[in-house]
């Protein structure tokens, strides 16, 4: 029996890439800086795994910035616009990533169902693939010289061009999967490669494989597979699907050459019940994922041992590992030192979940050796919670029909026609950042932070005034990110301190642990929201994050179904917002930018998923009187696909991101008959780019083809935290001058 993991972590314990990254970024270090803090990452990666008694280490998991990009320069998919740049392959490598000097990067998106964004390789016709890199060779060798003979880890052919995207001048209807022939030979050159300079074992992973695809993409994995498996002195083949099962992928791959297959038993138990039904997996070896990859929670061994031990008999050789890669949790359990003893005993990050897999599988090879039960700490449990979450009834998810809900705010808030308003943060500066700071470290106490907040408070209030703008927000000087805050604030949360997991490049969010039932203490955003109103006469919104982004943005329980644990949130949120109505706010946002990122990847499962979603929400909002105005926000995402549960919300606005895709989300909503109040973002904040009132005006008047004038608003396309204020002014003042010459 062996012991392996998919995958491990890269940004460094301390966050050493990061810092690394970003001062070479920003000119103050050269490349040979950032190689020498690589290196050594990488070899710290190495010689702890390889020390852990895992019988196979993963190899090529480092990554400048992400394994996509990596793949599509590794190929030499590399558009023209960042070769002309005629940089250092580094810096072509970077520009890819972050764009340069007006030329544009590539697309940056959710990495399936998570919360890791990989950039859109860029495919056409005359994309030609040639192995111009060696990092998995390079990384190979480097590990060896150290004594550790890695398994290199790559993106599978099928999986990257399913991933990737046409190019801009690509013919209509080109599909990149038009490609997999002359990729699949360059990873065969690339197998031949790693076969020379030692390689034994190749890892392939397919995830893509795990939603659902057509009869010609399935013929297409057993051919590409059948392929490379017939490649004479090759590495043995570990294909890897996870995040859900390969369904019908798994008896196709297992009627191939390869020599090893790993699931995910984690995300799709059903794997064990599906293994012993394909008789071809009896002559290959199954890693067999029981270790949550995704997820913080230690491993029940009596349930993990008992799935291994029954696979037994249906596979020719197994191995226990994780059921992805551990990318997605934190290094070290024990850097965290101000955890709750109670919550700390029920936890694993990567280092601890190495140890599990390596435990099982020893305890496999002797009985004697069985670890230790967990799970003698429950769940902080509250009754009172569960038993209000149990009582919720139909009737609380349903406010009055929206035109009764319209006439009600009309009459409250007499807006004019295109009212402007903003997504609620406002630049972050360094003063706040630095009072937060401060506030942490004990150097300011807590009155002189609230008053340094209300400060910056009344600062932004004036701002939207002296602006013009319609409905104002405070500006969420006092968040850091906008989960983590409420988290801090709920009870049945717990926050880490060094608990960083990868979102994209060098940036990193610290997912709160959801680990009980969940309730609020007190009011969490009340006081500063009517600090807020109390400065002006014009409308202040409130802001709060919706219940589905609180659970795909935190690790949450796996004891109970996540519809039960959103209902919680739910229900702490309908609270808030009742608070602040008495406070006197009339409008209240609540964002949902994560609704479409927990949408299942096999469309089987989105039906269940919508609804409790949508209910959720409808929750949350759903005690609000007639007169106070919901908003809803929307961003990061494809909406296509949940356009219908945008519209079962039922909040009274929705803006949503638009600038970007010239307002297509507008024909969407339209087709389906949305008939509340809408804000397509009219002003993309992901650029530095100040948008002339022109251009808004010309987008508000794209807008007005499809939304009348009594429901649309005018908005930038998210939160304005990441800008600077220089922009920001000049932007919201073409923004408030372009609406007011719509109306
Ligand atoms: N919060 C959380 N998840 C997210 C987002 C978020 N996922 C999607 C999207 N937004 C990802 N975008 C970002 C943007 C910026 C940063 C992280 C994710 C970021 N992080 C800081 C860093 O790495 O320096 C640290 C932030 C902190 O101090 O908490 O800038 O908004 N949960
Ligand atoms: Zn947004």
């Amino acid at each position: 029996v062996g012991a392996t993991v998919l995958g491990y972590p890269r940004i460094g314990p301390r966050r050493e890439l990061k810092r690394a990254l970003e001062d070479h970024w920003a000119g103050r270090t050269d490349e040979a800086a950032l190689a020498e803090v690589a290196a050594r990452l990488r070899a710290d990666t190495w010689a702890e795994l390889a020390a852990s008694g895992l019988d196979s280490v993963p190899g090529n998991t480092f990554s400048h910035y992400d394994h996509v990009l990596d793949t599509a320069v590794l190929f030499d998919a590399v558009p023209p616009r960042f070769r002309d740049l005629g940089l250092s392959p580094l810096g072509t490598y970077f520009a890819m990533a972050r764009g340069r000097d007006g030329v544009a990067p590539l697309e940056l998106t959710k990495w399936f169902d998570t919360n890791y964004h990989y950039l859109v390789p860029e495919l056409g016709p005359d994309t030609v693939f040639a192995l111009a890199g060696d990092k998995p060779v390079a990384e190979f060798t480097e590990a060896l010289d150290q004594g550790v003979r890695t398994r290199p880890v790559l993106l599978g052919p099928l999986t990257f061009l399913l991933l990737a995207k046409a190019a801009p001048g690509a013919p209509a209807g080109f599909a990149p999967l038009e490609l997999l022939e002359p990729l699949v030979d360059r990873y065969v050159e690339l197998l031949g490669r790693l076969a020379a300079a030692g390689a034994d074992w190749v890892q392939l992973d397919e995830p893509a494989f795990v939603a659902d695809r057509s009869d010609a993409e399935l013929a297409a994995l057993r051919e590409v597979y059948a392929r490379l498996s017939a490649v004479p002195d090759r590495p043995r083949l570990l294909v890897a699907g996870y995040f859900g099962g390969f369904g019908p992928a798994l008896p196709v791959l297992a009627g191939t050459g390869v020599e090893a297959i790993a699931l995910d038993a984690v995300a799709a138990p059903e794997v064990l019940d599906e293994i012993p039904s394909v008789p071809a997996l009896r002559d290959k070896e199954v890693v067999l994922g029981v270790v949550d990859g995704r997820n913080v929670w230690r491993t029940d061994p009596g349930r993990a041992l008992a799935a291994c031990a029954s696979m037994f008999g249906s596979v020719g050789a197994l191995s226990v590992g994780t059921s992805c890669s551990l990318l997605h949790v934190p290094y070290d359990l024990s850097a965290e030192t101000g955890l709750d003893p109670a919550v700390r005993a029920r936890l694993a990050f990567a280092r601890e979940k190495v140890g599990e897999v390596v435990a099982f599988a020893r305890a496999l090879r002797e009985p004697g050796a069985t670890p230790p039960p967990v799970g003698s700490v429950a769940p902080r449990r509250d009754d009172a919670v569960r038993a209000r979450a149990a009582s919720v009834t139909p009737a609380d998810l349903s406010r009055a029909p929206y035109p009764q809900r319209a006439a009600a705010q009309r009459d409250r808030l007499g807006l004019p026609p295109l009212p402007t308003t903003t997504i609620g943060s406002f630049p972050q500066t360094g003063e706040v950042r630095r009072a937060r700071a401060d506030l942490r470290a004990g150097r300011l106490d807590r009155a002189g932070y609230e008053a340094r907040m209300r400060a910056e408070i009344e600062r932004v209030i004036r701002d939207q005034e002296r602006l013009g703008l319609d409905v104002l927000v405070h500006g969420e000087p006092e968040r850091n990110d906008m989960v983590q805050y409420f988290a801090e604030h709920l009870d049945g949360f717990a926050a880490t301190e060094h608990g960083w997991v990868q979102s994209y490049g060098s940036r990193c969010v610290r997912p709160p642990i959801l680990h009980g039932d969940v309730s609020r203490p007190a009011p969490i955003t009340v006081p500063w929201s009517a600090y807020a109103q109390s400065l002006t006469t014009a409308p202040v919104k409130g802001m709060l994050t919706g219940p589905v982004t609180i659970l795909a943005w935190s690790f949450v329980r796996d004891d109970q179904p996540l519809a039960d644990t959103a209902r919680q949130v739910a229900l702490a949120l309908r609270d808030e917002i009742a608070d602040l109505e008495s406070a006197g706010i009339g409008v209240v946002q609540v964002d949902e930018p994560a609704l479409r990122e927990l949408l299942p990847l096999r469309t089987s499962a989105r039906k269940s998923y919508l609804a409790w979603a949508v209910d959720a929400f409808r929750l949350a909002t759903g005690g609000a009187a007639p007169a106070t105005q919901i908003h809803t926000h929307l961003c990061y995402s494809e909406f296509g696909d949940v356009i219908e549960a945008i519209d079962g919300l039922d909040a009274d606005v929705t803006t949503i991101e638009a600038a970007r895709s010239r307002m297509e989300v507008l024909d969407d909503l339209h087709a389906i008959g949305f008939r509340r109040g809408v804000g397509p973002g009219v002003y993309d904040i992901h650029s530095p780019n100040v948008p002339s009132t022109g251009e808004v005006a010309d987008l508000l008047a794209a807008a007005l083809r499809v939304v009348p004038a009594d429901r649309l608003w005018a908005n930038p396309d998210c939160g304005l935290k990441t800008r600077g204020y220089a922009e920001v002014d000049r932007a919201l003042a073409n923004l408030v001058a372009a609406a007011r010459a719509s109306r």
